[in-house]
């Protein structure tokens, strides 16, 4: 019999799960993933390790096959990375976002105990910012212990799910992690998230293809955007530690949407000259004139979070964790991925 750590991860097609399936087969895992029946492939994140790893059909929402799929692979740690994970596309599907976000992670942490697995499987559930709401104006960092009301659908499942993490992990002994993300990005990020939009953009942009300017929602939003291979390592951490707790990861700095903006057209030696404001703000090329950024409305939320910044102080001090990857650095990293790709 192999002596193998053996890993599932759900969500293994997404930016998250693709990066910590690279991460689990290089520490020598036997890594099991569940993908969703789509209409057509949906696997272009994991393609390149396609033939080292175990995939097996499945949904969250699916208890029956949840557990089977558990107790077929009887996995030592679990990574619940499979979300509804668009914050604005929550308030349109909001039963469908708690079915997946909260019950779905219900369904594992009951299956492994139904099962009898409790004391041998380790679970990692991938919590978030959104569930802190506007509860800072930007001058208090967000801790493990701040103050949660979440604005948003997504923020309001992902909150309920953090509980009922705590409530196993404090009523049946289990090892339970629940840890806060705050955003995180990289070249596999998902294209309707705001960097990888802008990114995207500036990246065809540069190659001459110029369609009508990049149509943006709120602006002002400012965001504690890391890189998600720095988290992915965080999250390796958290769970390989001797006892299951909580832990926030973050860079510690804020930086809104139009500096990223600014910063990836900078990629391409074009910088922004911001005129007007509210929905009649546009960003035009400093030298040429050129419209390159126009306000959407239809991007804007019911409810949009305008600060999110957090303090991984715990994290640095029980884990060891230090994010490596600066913000300029992050945008340069996904700007050269979208001229190259
Ligand atoms: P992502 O790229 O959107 O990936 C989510 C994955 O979940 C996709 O593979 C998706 O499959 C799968 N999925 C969605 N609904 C499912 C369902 N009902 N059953 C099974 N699989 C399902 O997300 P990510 O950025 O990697 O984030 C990973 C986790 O961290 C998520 O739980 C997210 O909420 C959380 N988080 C992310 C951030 C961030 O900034 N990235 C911050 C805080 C927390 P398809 O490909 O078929 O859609
Ligand atoms: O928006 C503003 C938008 O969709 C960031 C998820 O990974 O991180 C992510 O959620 C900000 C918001 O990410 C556009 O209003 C402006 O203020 O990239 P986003 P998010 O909502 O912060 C958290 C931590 C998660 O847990 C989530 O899973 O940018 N914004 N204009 C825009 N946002 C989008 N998507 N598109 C725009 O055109």
């Amino acid at each position: 019999m192999s002596n193998k750590k053996v890993v599932l991860i759900t969500g293994i097609g997404g930016q998250d799960g693709s990066l910590l399936a690279e991460l689990l087969l290089e520490r020598g895992y036997d890594v099991h993933g569940i993908i969703r029946r789509a209409s057509n492939f949906n696997t272009q994140r994991i393609d390149h390790i396609f033939n080292k790893i175990t995939l097996h059909y499945g949904d969250l929402t699916d208890m029956g096959n949840i557990t089977s799929i558990i107790a077929n692979v009887k996995p030592d740690e679990i990574y619940n990375l499979a979300a509804m994970s668009h914050v604005r596309v929550s308030f349109e599907m909001e039963n469908y976002t708690f079915q997946t976000n909260t019950m779905g992670i219900l369904n594992i942490l009951q299956a492994v105990r139904t099962l009898g697995l409790s004391e041998k499987t380790k679970i990692y559930q991938a919590s978030t910012s959104e569930m802190y709401g506007n509860t800072t104006d930007g001058s208090k960092m967000l801790t493990e212990r701040s103050e949660m009301n979440p604005v948003s659908p997504y923020g309001i499942s992902k909150l309920a799910a953090h509980h009922i993490c705590n409530y196993y992990r404090d009523a049946y002994n289990m090892f339970v992690v629940s840890s806060v993300l705050l955003n995180h990005e990289g070249e596999r990020r998902g294209l309707t998230f705001v960097t990888q939009k802008i990114a995207q953009y500036v990246g065809k942009y540069s190659h001459g293809k110029i369609g009508k300017p990049l149509q943006l929602g709120n602006l002002n939003a400012k965001r504690d955007w890391g890189y998600a291979k720095d988290y992915v390592w965080g999250i390796y951490l958290m769970m390989q530690y001797d006892k299951p707790d909580n832990y926030l990861l973050a860079t510690g700095e804020e930086h809104s949407v139009r500096e990223f903006v600014e910063l990836a057209f900078n990629e391409i030696g074009i910088s922004i000259e911001w005129r007007g404001s509210g929905e009649d703000e546009r960003g035009y090329n400093k030298l040429t004139g050129d419209l390159l950024v126009e306000v959407n409305p239809k991007y804007y939320r019911p409810i949009d979070i305008e600060h999110l910044i957090g303090d991984a102080s715990k994290a640095h001090k029980v884990l060891g964790w230090h994010p490596k990857t600066s913000f300029k650095t992050l945008v340069h990293l996904m700007v050269a991925n979208a001229i190259t790709n």
